[in-house]
């Protein structure tokens, strides 16, 4: 069974938005197997977004994904990498259409509420990167 990694950004946390965005993705059938809510230390935000390290908005990128505790989960379900990509819609929330995360709770792309992995290597590393294996329910070796 496939796996992702999503975060509540820290607007939706400060928003209120964690119960509205959950529902969303419970509701279409994805399982929540492993969620918590935290403040993200630099190193692991620095970790998260490497890729985009040299780029222009990647200070502000780290100096705001760092600003607040974030919900942090590893949702499961069949195609549910591409499928909650759909459900978020794209990154710059004024492309995003109504009936998307993104289009129906956030206006700019610095603030767009919600993260979600982009492809199998990307899901494997975020969820290793934020979870324990414990946390996943899996057992513990020694
Ligand atoms: P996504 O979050 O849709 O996977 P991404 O990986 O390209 O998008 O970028 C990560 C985050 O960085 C994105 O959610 C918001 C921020 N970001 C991306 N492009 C940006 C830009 N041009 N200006 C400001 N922030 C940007
Ligand atoms: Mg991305």
């Amino acid at each position: 069974m496939e796996r992702t990694f999503s975060m509540i950004k820290p607007e939706g946390v400060a928003r209120g938005l964690i119960g509205a965005i959950i529902g969303r993705l419970e509701n279409k059938g994805y399982r929540i197997i492993a969620l918590k809510m935290l403040r993200i230390p630099p190193e692991l935000a620095a970790k998260h977004y490497a890729e985009h390290e040299g780029k222009p908005f990647y200070q502000e990128l780290i100096r705001h994904i760092t600003s607040g505790p974030v919900v942090a989960m590893v949702l499961e379900g069949p195609g549910v990498i591409a499928g909650l990509r759909q459900m978020m819609g794209p990154t710059n929330p004024r492309d995003a259409a109504p009936g998307t995360i993104r289009g129906d709770y956030a206006l700019e792309v610095d603030a767009n509420v919600i993260h979600g992995s982009d492809s199998p290597a990307s899901a494997a590393r975020e969820i290793a990167l934020f979870f324990t294996p414990g946390e996943l329910g899996e057992a513990m070796v020694g």
